[in-house]
């Protein structure tokens, strides 16, 4: 069986002093670095917004941050401008390991935005992974980094139901946790058969 090591977002805007900072989220690029060499093959994923993105509260009118609005292919959170295309927020943490097999970015379509590594927001549009990964003949998957209850929730359960094996370790995740959205998260990732250790 290929294992393979799926390392979410783990950029500078997603760490205290970024755009849309994670509490504690530089706390497990240690811990991620020393997981890597347990793994077949290490992926990276990069959220990479240009600017401008739809999911940037700055670009609707009377909302703020964190507010939700209705997109043409559902609710989507409004966010602060974040990990814009060749920025430094982009940038992943700079002690990240990053000698990886593959880096994976997502969200670089402007009308749409992309929390899951598989597919983009309207759950239909694929990036690209799933052949990747089972080309490969990749079948067990592990997913650590950020946030627990956004990119890494949506990424692990497209990933169940494709029919990949897929843990999240959550000692090496850490989480926005917006209006419950940690408990939910969990709750829809142990019910898609994802393992949480
Ligand atoms: C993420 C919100 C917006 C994430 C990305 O990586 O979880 N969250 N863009
Ligand atoms: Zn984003």
């Amino acid at each position: 069986m290929t294992h393979a090591l799926i390392v979410v977002d783990v950029q500078n805007d997603f760490c205290p002093g970024g755009a849309l900072a994670v509490p504690g989220g530089d706390e497990i690029v240690d811990h991620i670095n020393a997981m890597m060499a347990e793994f077949d093959t290490v992926i990276l994923t990069q959220d990479w917004h240009p600017e401008g993105h739809s999911s940037f509260a700055s670009g609707h009118d009377g909302k703020s941050p964190f507010e939700t609005t209705d997109m043409h292919y559902g609710p989507q959170v409004l966010w602060p401008d974040h990990c814009v295309q060749g920025t430094e927020g982009a940038e992943f943490h700079p002690d990240l390991k990053t000698h990886a097999d593959l880096v994976i970015r997502k969200g670089f379509r402007r009308g749409i935005d992309s929390y899951s590594a598989f597919f983009e927001n309207d759950q239909k549009t694929p990036t690209g992974l799933e052949g990747y990964l089972k080309s490969r003949g990749i079948t067990k998957l592990t997913l650590v980094g950020l946030a627990t209850d956004f990119c890494v929730h949506f990424s692990a359960v497209d990933a169940a139901r494709l029919g990949f094996d897929v843990t999240v370790r959550m000692d090496a995740c850490r989480a926005i946790d917006m209006d419950g959205s940690l408990a939910a998260a969990k709750a829809a990732m142990r019910d898609a058969g994802v393992a949480l250790i």
